[in-house]
């Protein structure tokens, strides 16, 4: 990602509203604020009237030189009213005075490079944008402030104290007081996995009342039925090259890892389809609700699934996080193209059966963040590892005192992990590819 580059997206809700507010950031901040404006002015803001093709717009620009600011760059903040119009026309404007859009989640990673947010703090980020219950979001409140770190830090270097009275009551074990020094030791770590209990969460897991919900959803005949029936392994739902087959949703149980999903398979959506949307309408509600959202792209193109997209994320912007790419009959072609919503993907054929078991792995794997009930976050998922370590551990009182010791130092290490901030690069494209653009 070049940082010469100056971006900008739309922060507030692409909805009318009374105010909309555009967030630029970059080198050229400062020129696109005197073009703009036609004020030469450094820092603070100006109340003034930019000319777009509809006419004169009243705006207010703040402009915040770096690095004091989030992402470490110059930033330019345009208050304008919040007609989508305007806002379009703003945009354009913007892209030829050098600018260019943001990608998803782009603004909150240019603040991790600055060093300006951890990774625990970006992916918090992202957790508030899409928390959807008290708990997720005092957990991500907490994480974006640091507090979590923090307190997980305070909390290896207390493991650290117990793994090594743990190696010193190795010596001591022929000694006479070695059984009290063991009880102490057992007892301090049932507290300390107490505590841990109390920052991971797990006290206060988020109630699920239902089944989770995977969502089919695509244009009409991108065989979002066929795979349906390969999911399930049974050929309930209809099948034709007629496009509009399903009309009303099919829902099924479906077997994924551990967990049992409503997977349902909808009419087909988009200008090709042949119902002219009485059958869509419901459609889009469904998928509107999916813990995990399937978009089916055929072979054919992705400019109807884009528009869709577009579409649900007007209705509610964190429907990205829960959207997965599905290039389908991938046996008809040999094209590789990334998707242009920038989207964690998947490849396959539901006839040949090839990227199936792809898809069953990626699902697991929302399936199991969805029911954690709050977004991906490494610190708090590795941190549970270690809690779940060290619950096995004191679960049994005659589990014996070494093999308690080798949890202690296992678990360790996953806390050390926890608190590394540093991730490899398709992890943070992942946790960055569910950001909401604007964010
Ligand atoms: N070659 C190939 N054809 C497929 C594949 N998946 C589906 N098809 C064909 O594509 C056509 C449409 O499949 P459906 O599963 O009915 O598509 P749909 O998305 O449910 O369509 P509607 O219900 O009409 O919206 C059928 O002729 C399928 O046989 C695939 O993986 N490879
Ligand atoms: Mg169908």
């Amino acid at each position: 990602m070049p940082d010469a580059d100056t971006i900008f997206a739309l922060a507030t809700p692409a909805a009318p509203s009374p105010v909309a507010l555009i967030r630029v950031s970059g080198p050229r901040c400062a020129a696109i604020c005197n073009q703009l404006c036609g004020a030469e002015f450094k820092r603070s803001s100006v109340d003034c009237r930019i000319s777009l093709p509809l006419g004169e717009v009243p705006a207010t620009a703040w402009l915040l030189p770096g690095p004091a600011t989030l992402t470490g760059d110059d930033t330019l903040e345009l208050r304008i009213p919040g007609n989508l119009a305007i806002v379009r026309e703003l945009e354009t404007r913007l892209r030829a005075l050098g600018a260019r859009d943001a990608e998803p989640g782009e603004f909150t990673r240019r603040a991790l490079d600055a060093g300006k947010l951890d990774l625990s703090r970006a992916e918090a980020v992202l957790q508030l944008i899409n928390a959807t219950d008290e708990v997720s979001r005092r957990q991500a409140v907490a994480d974006l402030s640091g507090e979590t770190a923090t307190r997980i830090g305070a909390l290896a270097e207390q493991l650290r104290g117990l793994r090594a009275r743990f190696e010193m009551s190795f010596d001591f074990s022929e000694e006479e007081h070695a059984e009290s020094l063991e009880q102490r030791l057992q007892a301090d770590l049932h507290e300390f996995v107490s505590g841990l209990r109390s920052v991971v969460g797990a006290d206060d897991p988020a109630p699920r009342q239902a089944k989770p919900v995977i969502a089919l959803f695509g244009p009409p005949n991108a065989g979002k039925s066929t795979l349906f029936n390969a999911l399930l392994g049974t050929p309930r739902a209809l099948v034709s090259s007629t496009p509009g087959t399903t009309r009303d949703p099919v829902e099924a149980d479906l077997s994924i890892g551990s967990h049992v999903a409503c997977i349902a398979d909808l009419s087909g959506v988009g200008g090709s389809d042949v119902d002219l949307g009485r059958f869509a309408e419901a459609a889009r509600a469904r998928a509107m609700q999916a813990d995990v959202l399937l978009l089916l792209c055929p072979p054919e193109g992705s400019e109807e699934l884009i528009e869709e997209l577009k579409e649900l994320q007007r209705r509610d912007a964190s429907v990205r996080s829960r959207a997965m790419w599905v290039r389908t009959k991938s046996d008809l072609t040999f094209e590789q193209r990334a998707n242009p919503a920038g989207l964690e993907e998947v490849s396959l054929s539901a006839l040949s059966g090839a990227g199936l078991e792809d898809l069953r792995s990626r699902l697991e794997a929302r399936l199991d963040q969805a029911a954690s009930g709050c977004a991906t976050s490494l610190l708090r998922m590795r941190s549970a590892a270690a809690l779940a370590l060290l619950e096995q551990a004191t679960a049994d009182p005659d589990t014996p005192h070494e093999v308690v010791a080798s949890d202690v130092r296992r678990a360790l290490t996953a806390l050390d992990e926890a608190l590394m901030a540093e991730a490899p690069g398709e992890v943070l494209d992942l946790i960055f590819s569910r950001f909401c653009i604007g964010k």
